[in-house]
Order: C-alpha cells, then structure tokens, then sequence
C-alpha cells in the first residue's frame, strides 16, 4: 500500500519540491490548495499527468489554513501517513504590514492543523513536519545557530513561526504526537517566489544581459544569510519523518554570504557588473532587521545522515541560468 502525505503550501516552492520527492518515492500526495482569482499551480503544473487516470498519484483538495473544518474534515477522510506543513504567508517584510494576517495564518494555523489531527482521530499514526525558520533566532544570541540556540525574533512573521514551533512542540510533548519542527536556513532554486532577494536578482541579472531592464532597486546589502538550495532542503524534511523518534533539526550550509556576495556570484555570471544597475530603494528596508545568519547542521548530518551540496556561488549560477533560459524560451 502505498503512504499517504498531505502537503499545505504544495503550490509554493517548498510543496512543489516535496510534491516532485514524495511521488518519486512512490507516495500518494494530496496538497491543500487555495481558492484564488488567477491560476497559481505554476510550480506543480508538470506534475498534472499525476493528477488523472489509473496511476494517479497527486489529489488536490481546495482548503485553507484559515479555515479549521476544512482541515479536520481532509484528515478525517484522508488518514495521511505524513502532513507537511508548509504554508504560510511567508515573505517577512510584508509580515511587518499584514501582521494580524500573518499571524493568523502562521501561528495559528500550524496550531488548527494540530488540533485537527487530534480531532480527527489521527494522532496515533500520523507523522508531522512544521516549517520553522531561521528568522526565529533573529537578533542572533549565538554564532552559528544551532537547535539549541536561544529565540530572538525580529518581525511578526518570526513571532509567529516560533508560536507553530512551540505548538509543535508541545503537542509532541502533550499527545504523544510524532512532530518534528525543522529549522530552516533561506533555501532558495528557480522556483523561489520572485519577491525573495535572490530570486529577485537572478531574475533581474538575466533581464539585464538581454537588455529588457536597466535598474534593479533593493533595500539593504549587508545582512548575511546562509543560503543552501530547496530541493536538497525537502529531502531533510523527508528524512526527518523517517526517524525513530521525532526531533527538530536545523538545515543549513553553515556558511554565510552579503547580500552583495550573492549580487557579484549573479551579475559575473554573465559577465555583468552589478554596481552599474544596482539602486537604493528605503521602501524595501525593515522596520527591524536579521543581520546575519549561519546554521550549524550537525545534527541533521549526524542522525539524518543529510548534508548540503550546494553552496551559495554554484546556487547563484544555477537560478541566473535557469532565468536566462526561461527568458530565451529554452527552459
Ligand atoms: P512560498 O511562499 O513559496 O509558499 C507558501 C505556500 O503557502 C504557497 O503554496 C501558498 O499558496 C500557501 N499558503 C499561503 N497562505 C495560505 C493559507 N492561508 N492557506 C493555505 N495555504 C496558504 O514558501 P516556501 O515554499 O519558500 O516555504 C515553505 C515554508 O517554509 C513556509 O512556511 C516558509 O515560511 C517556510 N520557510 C521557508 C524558508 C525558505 O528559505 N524558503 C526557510 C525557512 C522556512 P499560494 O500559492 O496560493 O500563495
Ligand atoms: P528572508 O529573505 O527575509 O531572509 O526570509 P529575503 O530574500 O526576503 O531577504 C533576505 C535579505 O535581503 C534583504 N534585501 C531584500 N529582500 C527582499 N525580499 N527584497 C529586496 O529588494 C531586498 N533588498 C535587500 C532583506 O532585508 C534581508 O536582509 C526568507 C523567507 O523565505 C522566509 O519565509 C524564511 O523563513 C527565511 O528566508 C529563512
């Protein structure tokens, strides 16, 4: 028989990874999907033939995390095996404009998954992955960071990523629940949200070298990140259900860049200079800012047996040829 795995956020870049992984695998993937004006299945469009016939293997159900009989009901008739939980709203300076929003949804609703599993009668058998974040440590109290760090959050995203991942936490504690929460460092690929710095830049450095842009406005330069690449980042996810006991683990590369190392790795990649386009915009600064990241994943090494491959330079240069060749129509 093969296992069932819910994912929440299957259309973002994470889901759509996990969705790719857990079908090659050989799972049955359901994925909770938003109502929403326009078509937003960009990322998981390749996987429709999985979606009809005989062999199918991918089922998406409309459901919101705002919306707690939705989900009780989807568990009741699902019996997942594995529910990832990864939608939120995740960009953190628009969590410092909507943060009532962003609560709700992260907080909160990582709290109405539990609580449906619990109400669904599925708590004894179900596995559950919690999409924590880096931005929890914040105003770092220790370099690097590791699952022991203490929390500092700096935005109302973060305040709400370490309420689902107490939640989590606790429900491990109270019901005896197999939940992990992983503590992910920025990972990033060609299918990263166009917002995110990354994305944003590699998307620009190719609309540049084909002369359909000029400038490229960003806030701040010099908060360092350490940026690995998201599909090596669902396998931890993955792996971290697989475990004998459940934990929470940190992924990251341990390494980490400016924002200007990741524009010089873009830029030179085809053979541009950044500094001729590159301009200031205050708008895109944060009323609070995380000045510098770098996860330690030892433990994710030593009991996952999971490692990055992918450093910052090789990343850069991946998403700049993926966004040239979608730019050119070879992708
Ligand atoms: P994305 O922003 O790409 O995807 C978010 C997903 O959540 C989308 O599928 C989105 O749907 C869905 N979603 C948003 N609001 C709701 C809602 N109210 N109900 C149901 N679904 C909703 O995020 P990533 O894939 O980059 O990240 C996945 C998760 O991991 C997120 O929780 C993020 O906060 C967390 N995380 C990400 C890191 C990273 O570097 N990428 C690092 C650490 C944590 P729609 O397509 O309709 O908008
Ligand atoms: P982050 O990613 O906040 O780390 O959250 P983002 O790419 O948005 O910002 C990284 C850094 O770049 C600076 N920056 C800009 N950021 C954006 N988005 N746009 C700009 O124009 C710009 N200019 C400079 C930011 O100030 C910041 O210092 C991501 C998200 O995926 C979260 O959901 C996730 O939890 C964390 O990574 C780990």
């Amino acid at each position: 028989m093969a296992k069932i795995a819910l994912i929440t956020g299957i259309t973002g870049q994470d889901g759509s990874y996990l969705a790719d992984l857990l079908i090659e695998k050989g799972y049955h993937v359901h994925g909770i999907v938003r109502r929403s004006s326009s078509m937003n299945r960009a990322r998981i469009d390749h996987l429709q033939r999985h979606e009809h016939g005989a062999d199918q293997r991918l089922w998406l159900h409309y459901g919101d995390l705002a919306d707690s009989v939705s989900l009780v009901k989807l568990l009741y008739q699902l019996q997942p095996d594995e529910i990832y939980n990864l939608a939120a709203q995740s960009h953190v300076r628009v969590s410092f404009d909507i943060p009532e929003y962003t609560a709700d949804i992260v907080g909160v609703g990582a709290g109405r998954i539990l609580e449906a599993i619990i109400e669904s009668g599925i708590g004894k058998k179900v596995r559950f992955y919690q999409a924590s974040s880096s931005e929890m440590f914040g105003k770092v109290q220790a370099v690097p960071q590791t699952e022991t760090t203490p929390f500092y959050p700096r935005s109302p995203y973060a305040c709400a990523k370490l309420m689902a991942h107490w939640l989590t936490i606790n429900y491990r504690e109270s019901y005896n629940l197999y939940a992990c929460s992983g503590i992910l460092f920025n990972h990033e690929s060609p299918r990263r949200g166009e917002s995110f710095v990354t994305r944003k830049i590699t998307i620009a450095a190719a609309r540049i070298k084909a002369g359909r842009q000029k400038d490229l406005y960003l806030g701040n330069l010099d908060s360092k990140r350490d940026w690995g690449y998201a599909k090596e980042y669902v396998e931890g996810m993955w792996r971290m259900l697989q475990q004998e006991q459940p934990g929470d683990y940190v992924l990251a590369t341990n390494e980490t860049h400016t924002i200007r190392d990741f524009l010089d790795a873009a830029f030179s990649r085809l053979n541009l200079d950044w500094h001729d386009h590159v301009k200031f915009d205050e708008r895109l600064l944060r009323p609070a800012e995380v000045d510098l990241l770098i996860g330690d994943y030892a433990k994710a090494k030593r009991e996952l047996g999971w490692e990055p491959q992918t450093r910052m330079q090789a990343l850069a240069e991946l998403m700049v040829d993926a966004d040239r060749a979608a730019l050119s129509g070879t992708s």
